[in-house]
């Protein structure tokens, strides 16, 4: 099986897949494709017709778009574990999913994941909101599922993985947080796995200039 990713510095939505399978030790491949580079939409349309990354490639089968990867790697690879076991947890989990899928765009738009950098910004106060809302999503659900558990919904889950670039985001703009929310997100950061993605990042050497937002 094989995960085409894009730049571990900036491709935000490469990471979820790519931590997913890497937390549950399932077997892949990683191909990774620049998007410094000229021709994007040439070289991903040779693994999906989105022409974007992440893609899932397995046997004859193609998947693309993180959420539908991870999906797709639960149920095939994992027995359903990408989601938490109870079914209002994993009710709540896809919520928050799909939430950090398709909203917080002021967010997601001035604060670009830029793993190896620090940078002062000054934010909207449309993202100023998104920040308070995730702030209380992880105080309210790491608080709440504590009893079997460190992540947000107790075991480390898909959810987690969604959430790994916003902390790379707030550590990157130093953005302050609630005591519980900082612990969560300090939490993340140190996960091996994600340690593994910022390490690697940080060795690489393309800049893209859209996504160099701040002052150091
Ligand atoms: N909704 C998609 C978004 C994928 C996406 O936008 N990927 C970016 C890289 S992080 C990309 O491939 N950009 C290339 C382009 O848009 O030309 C997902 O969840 O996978």
């Amino acid at each position: 099986m094989k995960l085409v990713i894009g730049n571990k510095n900036y491709s935000s939505w490469s990471l979820r897949p790519w931590l997913l399978l890497s937390a549950f030790q399932v077997e892949f491949t990683e191909i990774q494709e620049s998007l410094a580079e000229a021709g994007i939409k040439e070289r991903f349309e040779q693994y999906s017709p989105s022409g974007k990354v992440p893609v899932l490639v397995d046997e004859d089968l193609i998947v693309w778009d993180s959420l539908a990867i991870c999906e797709y790697i639960s149920e095939k690879y994992l027995a359903g574990k990408g989601w938490p076991e109870e079914i209002n947890k994993r009710a709540e989990a896809r919520a928050i999913c799909a939430e950090m899928h398709s909203s917080f765009t002021a967010l997601r738009n001035e604060m670009p994941m830029n793993c190896r950098a620090t940078r002062q910004l000054e934010l909207s106060s449309a993202a100023k909101v998104d920040i308070a809302q995730i702030d209380a999503i992880w105080s309210h659900y790491t608080e709440k599922n504590s009893a079997s558990g460190p992540w947000l919904f107790g075991q480390f889950s898909i959810a987690d993985c969604f959430f790994a670039p916003v902390a790379f985001r707030f550590s990157t703009y130093g953005v302050a947080l609630s005591e519980a929310a900082q612990r969560y997100s300090s939490r993340l950061l140190n996960h091996q796995n994600v340690v593994a993605w910022r390490e690697a990042a940080q060795a690489e050497t393309e800049i893209i200039p859209k996504d160099e937002a701040g002052i150091e």
